[in-house]
């Protein structure tokens, strides 16, 4: 008895737990197909923005052929409440062949100095995936400025400012063999596309993303910098698993790498991340910032949209 009391008095006192940084929202999935006003196979990669107070969800909607077109939904908390548009917003064009097989991923930016969202989505066809644009003010009625840079290219977004004179965009480029890198490119116009460069490579070895990386939400500018979020890719005998993580870029000159996290943020746990037409995979193409909450909005299995929180402060901290 005296040499229990004696071992409970050295016990050292428990940590408290320590907060998760990735908070799912309780009610994930927020949207399904059977959400949809019209049949659908699965609902998932949505772009997302607030538009007049109203959050705006850019969905990917996939039918029942496998191609998959655009559809708006509208949340007046970001969270419930969802108004689907009845019909796709942007769906394939006969007028643009690169779209032949699907209107993919789209990523929205708004432009400050053009007054409009720009939407960097993947236009697939028998040419390859590759980085198309459009533009919108009204989520009504879109302009297609047509592809901006060749097969095979994915995963594009836009900076919200121009850089002396010039807009940026980040796009993963595939190269045989070499892998799957975000590379940053410059345009005077939102059409002609050059001075490539690499800014994030994929890791090697038994990383969490050394299969392939490829940017998710567009850049968010922070006072520390852009704050990207980005999936990586391991490949295991059973599959690919899609995780997330943070990196964080130079405000001035976003090629240059601040920081980027060794962990990956989150990744596939809960049972809609884990079984859903493509298993093992979260994969996000938006997010907002409310009150310093950054609100993500992010695909389980590639068959749902979900919604994760986090406080903007934490994800910078994971940064330092
Ligand atoms: O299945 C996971 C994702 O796979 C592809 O992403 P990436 O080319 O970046 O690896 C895309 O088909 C994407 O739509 C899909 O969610």
């Amino acid at each position: 008895m005296a040499k229990r009391i004696a071992n409970a008095r050295r016990a050292k006192p428990r940590r408290a737990a320590r907060k998760p940084i990735i908070v799912r929202h309780e009610g994930n999935p927020i949207l399904t197909a059977a959400d949809w006003p019209y049949p659908v196979n699965t609902v998932f990669n949505a772009a997302a923005a607030i538009v007049d107070g109203e959050t705006v969800l850019l969905v990917r909607v996939e039918d029942h052929s496998g191609v998959s077109h655009l559809t708006v939904a509208r949340s007046a908390d970001g969270v419930g409440g969802w108004r689907v548009g009845p019909r796709p917003a942007l769906a394939p064009s006969p007028a643009h062949p690169e779209e032949a097989w699907g209107v993919e991923d789209p990523r929205l930016t708004w432009l400050e100095e053009a007054g409009c969202f720009a939407i960097a989505y993947t236009a697939y066809s028998h040419r390859g995936p590759l980085v198309a644009l459009a533009t919108t003010r009204d989520f009504k009625t879109f302009k297609r400025l047509g592809p901006a840079l060749p097969p095979e290219n994915k995963d594009a977004a836009l900076f919200p400012t121009t850089f002396g004179g010039e807009w940026l965009m980040l796009h993963r480029p595939v190269t045989g063999g070499f892998g799957a890198h975000i590379w940053l490119s410059r345009s005077p116009d939102l059409v002609h596309w050059g001075e490539h460069e690499l800014v994030l490579q994929a890791r090697s070895g038994p990383y969490w993303d050394a299969g392939k990386i490829g940017l998710s939400a567009p850049p968010l500018r922070t006072n520390k910098g852009w704050l990207i979020l980005y999936h990586g890719v391991r490949n295991t005998c059973s599959g690919a698993i899609y995780r997330q993580g943070l990196a964080l870029l130079d405000l001035a000159d976003p090629t240059k790498v601040l920081a980027r996290t060794g962990d990956w943020l989150f990744g596939p746990e809960a049972g809609y991340e884990r079984v859903g037409d493509v298993g093992n995979v979260v994969f996000c193409c938006g997010w907002t910032l409310v009150d310093k909450e950054v609100r993500l909005y992010y695909a389980g299995a590639d068959s749902n949209v979900c919604l994760a929180t986090a406080r903007l402060g934490d994800l910078l901290g994971l940064l330092r």
